[in-house]
């Protein structure tokens, strides 16, 4: 099956180009002028770009947190995903406590295989370090997971300086890089502690209790940590300057950092957090939180700047019902927000149209730079001969607003209620099928799992 997209402009990573594009089968068969004749069909696209599929690289599907539950499975997750353009996810497995890194693979891949409705790869969570683990690393690179995920917080997760020192060199050996949640733990615990006694339990208390200065704290460790072991990392969900600047220093003393950013710290703040309203405030409520406003500029510097890479999600969406838990406890709101529906329309709508982002920028942030970096390089992440034919047509011209009830994801509320889109995705290609066609997804859950190499960023 030939499907040509006539009259479209190109966006690739380096720039944008007006040119027709031919679909056959499953990959892209020639981008330049191409005559109609030997097409099976023919879609007229003039007037929209066409962007390689979006990867989101940080999703948590059907992942149990705070007791509970992630609204989203992997059915309704990739689902919410191919919706909003996006082609590719990569999710974090997670094994239970105690358990070899080889069950949380089964786990995810039972959790995820025939139910997925975009591709999809792994990373692997590293919540716990020994001689057995160690020597899992290279069945994991056999079983296509190149990227591993630490945390610098939570105590069921963290592993310790010591251990992320010595996961790191074990990555170093075999090539791969992981990617770390950075937030200070202890003075973490220590200024809960504080607000708990003095009786301050509303949801204000938690983006009082995680400031960015211990984000802060907690990047320069990891990256001090990083060049001990000679190895580059990822600083995922990076939210505000000082952060930033620890980067900066690393990147100045030559070491290799890459990071991620997400929506929600480009476009949401912590005034949310002090909403008298309980359910108000508490839907907001993510590690790290929202930071002020004054902060989003850094960061949308920053992306244009390519100080960030990648600009990932973070999904992680609970109903509101599943964010009650915490009523009479902050420490107990399930963590993190739904967005994998909305990322590509906001960052188009907010970033290209308002903030002077660059459709290459975007291209690089969404699609190009993930597949570098998780190793999806060149199959995805650009518009290419060769390349699966995965494709986002954006139409510039039109404009919706998001709301909750407009969208697939299993959870009812929008972080984004109310935004105002500049254009919108009209037409999704999933390895050249057809898979969305002006919000209507069409088809099932037919997501492949992506064998992923290693770094090429
Ligand atoms: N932060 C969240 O808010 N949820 C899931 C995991 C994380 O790091
Ligand atoms: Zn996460």
């Amino acid at each position: 099956m030939k499907t040509l997209l006539k009259g479209g402009t190109i966006v690739t990573g380096s720039g944008y180009r007006h040119a027709d594009l031919l679909i056959d089968g499953e990959k892209i068969a020639k981008i330049g002028r191409i005559p109609g004749a030997g097409a099976d069909q023919i879609v007229d696209v003039s007037g929209c770009y066409l962007f390689p599929g979006f990867i989101d690289a940080h999703t948590h599907f059907d992942l149990d947190v705070c007791g509970t539950t992630t609204a989203d499975n992997f059915e309704t997750g990739s689902r919410a995903a191919l919706r909003g353009g996006t082609t590719t996810v990569i999710d974090f497995a997670c094994p239970n406590k105690g358990e070899p890194l080889h069950r949380g693979l089964e786990l995810w891949h039972e959790k995820a295989d025939g139910k997925t409705y975009c591709d999809y790869g792994f990373h692997m969570t590293i919540d716990d370090w020994n001689d057995s683990i160690r020597s899992e690393l290279p069945d994991m690179f056999a079983a296509g997971i190149s990227s591993f995920k630490m945390y610098l917080t939570y105590p069921a997760m963290m592993i310790g300086d010591e251990n992320v020192y010595l996961a790191l060199r074990a990555l170093k050996k075999l090539g791969g890089i992981a990617g770390v949640h950075c937030e200070n733990a202890g003075v973490i615990d220590g200024m809960i502690a504080e607000r708990k006694a003095a009786g301050k339990l509303g949801p204000s208390s938690h983006p009082l209790t995680r400031p960015q200065i211990l984000e802060a704290e907690a990047v320069s460790r990891l990256l001090r940590i990083a060049q001990a072991a000679d190895c580059p990392v990822i600083v995922v969900h990076l939210t505000n300057h000082d952060a930033l600047r620890e980067v900066q220093y690393a990147r100045k003393r030559g070491q290799s950092v890459y990071v991620e950013t997400c929506p929600q710290y480009l476009l949401l703040d912590d005034s949310v957090y002090y909403q008298e309203d309980y359910s108000a405030a508490a839907r907001y409520v993510c590690a790290p939180p929202l930071r002020d406003k004054s902060e989003q500029k850094y960061l949308w510097n920053a992306l244009r700047r390519g100080e960030i890479q990648t600009v990932s999600t973070d999904h992680c969406s609970f109903t509101l019902a599943q964010k009650d838990a915490g009523r009479e406890d902050f420490t107990k709101i399930p963590g993190g927000l739904p967005g994998v529906e909305t990322r590509g329309e906001l960052i188009y709508s907010y970033g290209v149209a308002r903030h002077n982002i660059n459709l290459d920028t975007m291209c690089r942030a969404l699609s190009e730079n993930p597949a570098r970096l998780y190793g999806l390089y060149p199959r995805k992440g650009i518009l290419r001969r060769g390349s699966d034919a995965d494709i986002v047509v954006y139409d510039p011209r039109s404009s919706h607003v998001i709301r909750a009830e407009d969208c697939a994801a299993n959870v009812d509320y929008n972080p984004y209620e109310g935004f105002v889109t500049a254009g919108g995705i009209t037409q999704v290609y999933l390895r050249g099928r057809l898979a969305v066609l002006r919000g209507q997804v069409l088809g099932g859950p037919q997501g492949q799992y992506m064998v992923r190499g290693k770094c090429s960023l």
